[in-house]
């Protein structure tokens, strides 16, 4: 085998590590303990009592030498920072959206999106909605309505775009609802409350003409899209020549204006951006910038986190990156899968789902097997993932309880952080609790806030 051969063949870390951060080793007995101490609830664990933490990819991987610098060359200038117009620059290269609005991070972006054009009475369709975009659709009063393809709800259906908005539901709900109560359309790519599943650029174009004729905006949950674009590039015919800059500007070009958390695919600690075509909702969105973000030119950054930011976009783009990132979640679904594992087929961008409701099919969706089989990971291995089910999606507006529609434990990758044998072991780990699974019973919630609950709750496990 050539070189090239062998390029094209095998995919290696595209990197070598600099810098490097030690993790520490901990008993079962200590873990026993400290879970219970952390009310059974991983958020509540200390990180240094953590192996493996896989608990979210959002602001958790490592930066690059090339953003480092530009940390150092930072301008902190309360008005007009250079780090400010070096951001807009690098967004305005890869989405070509007119008005740029720093944010600290994506929820911020969704604060003052969803406050300023959504209230009670409205609604607001995704594909899915995550946490706390719904959370914020709520807030403003308006319904988040979720209108995924049924494939998108299958573990086990292979579609290739299974984050695909369902066309007819939309055109339904649009009927139903009239347009005038639709303040704006939103697609999450990829979907990560569905197996971080991608969406086609046919499916984005098709809501963007639908959004068109009724004259409803379209906005994109963009945390993903460097992700989303590789899929595209890899599974979408007539892409596989393009450059994944070259789909991503595609993308966005049917869109009115995004969010973004750039914790994810900006590759960076902190940060995000709202971004938008209209003069008139910008206007308003930077009013209510200055009064809960700061002024428009940092926007809740400092203008280090800016340029780390101008600098990661691009970083995510990076094919090597991008072969490596989806190749890296594929080789734990692979292993997962050979050892008999329900997982959520194909794998995802960011993150392995494991299918807790076929795993532990002993434990109702209402005592959370995810939360269950979440804490079983913790407990063998130190490892942290994150329940994406009934205990994060269950609770309803009016306060009723209703099973989510998938019971999930995500186990999301941080960018450019850990290595292949840490996914052995990780796998490893996942395969040892799954020969348990029998042993494993359900939890309930002991005490937590009504809205958001998953990041505070005190959970008990059934029988206590
Ligand atoms: C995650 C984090 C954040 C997010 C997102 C999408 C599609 C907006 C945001 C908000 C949240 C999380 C969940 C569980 C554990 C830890 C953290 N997603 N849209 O991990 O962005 O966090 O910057 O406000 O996924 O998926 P931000």
């Amino acid at each position: 085998m050539d070189l090239e051969e062998f390029r094209t063949n095998t995919i290696i870390e595209p990197f070598r590590i600099r810098s490097v951060e030690a993790i520490r080793f901990t008993t079962m007995d200590e873990r026993k303990e400290l879970l219970a101490e952390a009310g059974y609830n991983p958020f509540l664990l200390k990180a240094k009592d953590v192996l493996i933490d896989l608990l979210t990819d959002s602001g958790t991987g490592a930066m690059s030498s090339g953003q480092w610098a530009g940390i150092i060359s930072s301008d902190e200038s309360y008005a007009g920072s250079s780090s400010f117009y070096r951001l807009e620059n690098a967004v305005q290269e890869i989405t070509a959206f007119k008005h740029v609005i720093p944010t600290h991070q994506g929820r911020a972006a969704e604060n003052i999106l969803f406050t300023t054009i959504a209230g009670k009475g409205d609604v607001v369709p995704s594909n899915t909605h995550f946490d706390t975009t719904r959370a914020h659709v709520e807030h403003s009063g308006a319904e988040a309505r979720d209108l995924v393809i049924e494939e998108g709800k299958q573990p086990r259906n292979t579609h290739p775009f299974k984050g695909n908005m369902d066309l007819a539901k939309l055109e339904q709900t649009i009927e139903e609802v009239g347009t005038d109560r639709i303040p704006v359309i939103m697609i999450t790519v990829t979907n990560n409350s569905g197996g971080g599943q991608p969406v086609s650029m046919e499916n984005i174009r098709a809501v963007s003409e639908i959004a068109k004729k009724h004259d409803i905006p379209f906005f994109i949950d963009a945390c993903r899209f460097a992700e989303n674009a590789w899929f595209i590039k890899t599974r979408e015919d007539g892409y596989e020549d393009k450059e994944p800059i070259e789909i991503a500007r595609e993308m966005f070009s049917y869109a009115d204006g995004c969010t973004m958390s750039a914790k994810k695919d900006g590759m960076s600690n902190i940060g995000g951006f709202l971004a938008m075509n209209s003069d008139e909702l910008a206007e308003k969105c930077r009013n209510l910038e200055i009064l809960t973000e700061g002024f428009p030119t940092y926007g809740g950054m400092a203008g280090y986190d800016m340029e780390a930011v101008a600098i990661g976009l691009f970083e995510a783009l990076n094919e090597d990156y991008l072969r490596y990132r989806i190749r890296s979640i594929a080789y734990l679904g692979d292993k997962l899968s050979r050892a008999g594992v329900p997982i959520v087929k194909p794998t995802g961008g960011h993150a392995v789902y494991l299918d807790a409701k076929e795993i532990l099919s002993h434990v109702p969706p209402l005592e959370y097997p995810a939360w269950s089989f979440n804490n079983a990971l913790y407990r063998l291995g130190g490892v942290r993932g994150v329940e994406i089910g009934s205990v994060m999606f269950g609770k309803q507006p009016g306060g009723s309880e209703k099973p989510a529609s998938m019971e999930l434990v995500r186990l999301a990758f941080p960018r450019r952080v850990y290595t292949q044998s840490h996914v052995d072991y990780l796998a490893e780990v996942i395969i040892n609790a799954y020969e348990q699974r029998e042993q494993l019973g359900g939890y309930k919630i002991a005490s937590g806030p009504d809205v958001l609950r998953h990041f505070s709750a005190r959970m008990l496990p059934l029988g206590h």
